[in-house]
């Protein structure tokens, strides 16, 4: 019988990949919604056939437990989060409740289901049950004072969203070790690609690359050019994510390159894909400069690399030239589709 993953943030960048990565390896994979239309991004129209949809929110405990009866899981996938920083600062409270809180639920709705009682362990809930993933985040290192950021480096978040991711990803260790859950964190940095949703940095820049080479747009606007990153694939993390809950022994695992670009060197990229002059057309925006912002992230991902077997295998330049080379087709579809 096929092994069952349920996710939670199907509809987003990783969880789509991560769909379409379990069900290449065999899985039934059953997804969660919001709200009461089918999901409409593109890339989740062909999944539609192979993937069982179940309406469900992290805001809302009795759909989550409803989720997990449903689905049956062998693993759990928690994606789910209000996942754009600036936006916590303006809605910290219910970033909290969706990316922090969010959690708890899911955790709760995986004893309820598994029968797994104050003292751990009564409905499986040890080697023999649910595996839980938890969507972890580099935003947790926030401000380094060492680099690069392995699993033992010290936490200081630097927006209401890491703050909450930090809350998930102690909650999910004290669920480990309170009832004996399978539960793993991935503390995943940066990771992109053509499906990263547009306000993110790099797909800003390359939906914005596009827009100028098409003549649609003349300048792109911009926050901190300074800050650095480390940005891989998505599609090559969703692998990672995979591979830990398959550890026989839970534990927390960091995934990135070890490598750095600032945000400057991601424009110059996409830029000159599209053979444009950055200096053109870029426009620093003060007011797209954070409260707090990261200044700069690092992974040392060797322990990923021993226990798991796991590297990156998409270089950045690669990813951002793919990127503009996707919105290059999608800007020029959707102008050749527009009646005006
Ligand atoms: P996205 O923002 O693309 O996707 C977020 C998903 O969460 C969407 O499917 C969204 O659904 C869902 N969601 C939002 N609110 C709720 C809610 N109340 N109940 C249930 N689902 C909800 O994120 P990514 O795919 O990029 O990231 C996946 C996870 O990994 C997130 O938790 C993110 O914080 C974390 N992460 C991401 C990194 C990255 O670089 N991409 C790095 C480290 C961690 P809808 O479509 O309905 O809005
Ligand atoms: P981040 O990603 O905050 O790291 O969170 P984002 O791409 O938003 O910002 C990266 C860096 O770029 C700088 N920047 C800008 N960012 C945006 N969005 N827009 C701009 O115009 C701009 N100009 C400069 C930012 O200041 C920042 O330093 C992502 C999310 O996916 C989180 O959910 C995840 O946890 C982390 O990555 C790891």
């Amino acid at each position: 019988m096929s092994r069952r993953a349920l996710i939670t943030g199907i509809t987003g960048q990783d969880g789509s990949y991560l769909a379409e990565h379990l069900l290449a390896e065999g899985y039934e994979v059953w997804g969660v919604v919001r709200g009461q239309d089918a999901p409409g991004k593109p890339w989740i129209r062909p999944l539609l056939n192979e993937v069982r949809l179940l309406q469900g929110d992290l805001l809302d405990q009795r759909s989550l437990i409803e989720a997990v009866d449903q689905a049956q899981p062998d693993e759990v996938y928690n994606l789910g989060a209000i996942s754009y920083v600036p936006l916590s600062w303006k809605q910290a409270e219910i970033t909290s409740e969706v990316t922090g809180l969010g959690v708890l639920r899911i955790l709760e709705a995986i004893r309820t289901v598994s029968g797994i009682g104050g003292n751990g362990g009564a409905g499986g809930g040890s080697a023999g049950g649910v595996r839980f993933y938890q969507a972890s985040s580099s935003e947790m290192f926030g401000q380094v004072e060492e680099s690069p950021q392995n699993e033992r480096t010290r936490f200081h978040p630097r927006s209401p969203y890491a703050v909450a991711k930090t809350y998930g990803h102690y909650l999910t260790q004290n669920y480990r070790e309170s009832f004996g859950m399978h539960c793993v964190s991935g503390i995943l940095f940066n990771h992109e690609s053509p499906r990263r949703g547009p306000e993110f940095v790099t797909r800003k820049i390359s939906l914005g690359v596009a827009r100028i080479k098409l003549g649609l747009a003349g300048e792109l606007r911009l926050g901190n050019l300074e800050a650095r990153r480390d940005w891989g694939f998505a599609g090559d993390y969703v692998r990672a994510m995979h591979l830990m809950l398959q550890q026989p022994v839970p534990r927390d695992y960091v995934i990135g390159t070890g490598r750095t670009h600032s945000v400057r060197e991601a424009v110059e990229i996409a830029f000159a894909a599209a053979g444009l002059d950055w200096r053109r057309h870029v426009v620093v925006d003060p007011g797209l400069v954070r409260p707090a912002d990261v200044e700069l992230l690092c992974a040392d991902a060797s322990l990923a690399r021993r226990d798991l077997d796991w590297k990156p295998e998409t270089e950045f330049a690669e990813l951002m030239e793919a990127m503009v080379e996707s919105d290059l087709r999608l800007v020029a579809r959707t102008r050749s589709d527009d009646p005006a």
